[in-house]
């Protein structure tokens, strides 16, 4: 009865229309630099690096290398009172990566974990430290922080939340910063709204400071749609962090690794966080890997007790796994070689007037962008939001396009070795599928 002929039904598949999809799947088979073939044979442009990973496009053969030969070197190392080195130079690595005291790093396997990994270590910290008040996470509404009890608590996208009860307490939200008058086919950070960080004031006076723990941000906000941050906005947020005592963490899933012209939002934006939660690009998307970076005052509060006591109760089996470590030195390896921590920024301005060539087209509402992100938002159909989005994202699969819906903003976020000629395929087929849909 609910077995479908083609085979597809066991497969439970992740924030996807299972039903829809089994219909009329679209199947990748194999993937290189730039493309996607499909398994009908036909070439998709990622125009989305994956899902916001393959920062240095597929099949690069650093990657494709590491992982080999890791795999007939050390397969697994046990993660807990044992380590093994290629983990340790990671960590290393890293640290010397992300600028500021940011320099130790706890691996994870995922966005999500990373995000469970830092609020756990603000609620820790304050503890440690005679804070046993501060209690409370804040996040931001529209903000997405992943799929696990905590980052969906913090996080605002509400069909991401409703299903699932009452979810972590003490948990509230500053405002988000889309749709401010003015700020409209902004290029880049928008003139208007650096004074909706002080909606943190608010919670602050509603709470009391001293029940805060942490306040968790992604400095641009991908999944709600690419939201860039106001001109200022974030380095009042670090500024009100520091009046209160409260954690600021940056949420940089989908901003690290270059995505912005710099290897961090943090070097970019030029606000230092306490804590850092990664992923996606770590390992190029190829295995999965997270990592949380911790300034230096916080691992040391970790390592007041007994030298034989552990300091921190938390870690995954695959925390800093070897073929996990092989794939990042690989990623950065390709990243450092090909100067893709940078290439946003050289050919961003390219990619930014680019994209706001469609502004004229009609079914478009408003264009954002920053580094190698962009957001094209659609006016929504009448039959409900999202479905004019998803409608575009089937026609640019249609027409060779990978690209990513949210609602009715049609994402951007290609792999940074795209060339001129790749940025212009991508536009110029996204203004056919704008200008093919109703
Ligand atoms: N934080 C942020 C900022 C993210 O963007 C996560 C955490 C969770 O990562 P994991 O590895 O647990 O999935 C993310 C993930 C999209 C889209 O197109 C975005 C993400 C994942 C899949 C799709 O909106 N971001």
């Amino acid at each position: 009865m609910n077995a479908t002929a083609n085979g597809l039904d066991a497969y439970w598949m992740p924030f996807t229309a299972n039903r829809q999809f089994k219909e009329n799947p679209r199947l990748i088979a194999s993937a290189d630099g730039m493309f996607y073939q499909t398994t009908d044979g036909r070439e998709l442009i990622d125009g989305i690096s994956g899902l916001w990973c393959c920062n240095a496009g597929h099949n690069r053969p650093r990657i494709v290398e590491a992982i080999r030969k890791q795999a007939g070197e050390l397969d697994y190392a046990p993660a807990f009172q044992m380590g093994h080195p290629r983990v340790f130079e990671l960590a290393n690595r890293l640290a010397a990566l992300m600028p500021g005291t940011l320099d130790h790093v706890f691996f994870t396997n995922s966005g999500s974990e990373s995000v469970e990994t830092a609020l756990k270590i603000a609620l820790a910290y304050h503890r440690l430290r005679g804070e046993a008040s501060r209690t409370r996470l804040i996040g931001r509404e529209k903000g997405y922080h992943g799929v696990n009890f905590g980052g969906m608590s913090v996080g605002g996208m509400v069909a991401n939340r409703k299903m699932f009860g009452t979810l972590l307490s003490g948990v509230d939200h500053i405002r988000h910063t889309h749709g401010i008058a003015g700020n409209l086919f902004s290029r880049g950070e928008p003139e208007h709204g650096a004074e909706l960080a002080d909606d943190l004031e608010r919670l602050c006076q509603l709470h009391d400071p001293s029940t805060i723990a942490a306040v968790i941000v992604e400095p641009v906000q991908g999944s709600a749609g690419v939201i860039v941050p106001p001109k200022g906005y974030l380095k009042r947020l670090r500024e009100i962090c520091d009046r209160h005592g409260i954690l600021l963490i940056f949420d940089e899933v989908i901003t690290g690794f270059g995505r912005l012209g710099m290897p961090f939002a943090v070097e970019y934006f030029g606000v230092e966080p306490d804590l850092v939660t990664t992923a996606k690009g770590l390992t190029n998307g190829v295995i999965p890997m997270g990592a949380v970076f911790a300034q230096t005052k916080i691992y040391e509060a970790f390592m007041q007790g007994p030298p034989a006591a552990i300091e921190f109760f938390h870690g995954y089996t695959y925390s800093g796994n070897p073929m996990a470590c092989a794939a990042a030195h690989g990623a950065l390896d390709t990243y450092e070689e090909d100067g893709l921590f940078t290439r946003a920024s050289l050919l961003g301005g390219y990619f930014e007037e680019a994209v706001h060539s469609l502004r004229d087209l009609p079914l478009v509402i408003d264009i954002r962008n920053i580094g190698f992100v962009a957001g094209i938002e659609l006016h929504a159909a009448a039959t409900g939001p999202g479905q004019r989005g998803f409608q575009a994202f089937l026609k640019a699969y249609e027409l060779g396009l990978l690209g990513r819906t949210t609602g009715d903003t049609f994402a951007l976020a290609p792999p940074l070795i795209a060339e001129e000629a790749h940025i212009d395929r991508i536009v110029d087929t996204l203004r056919r599928v704008i200008t093919s849909i109703d």
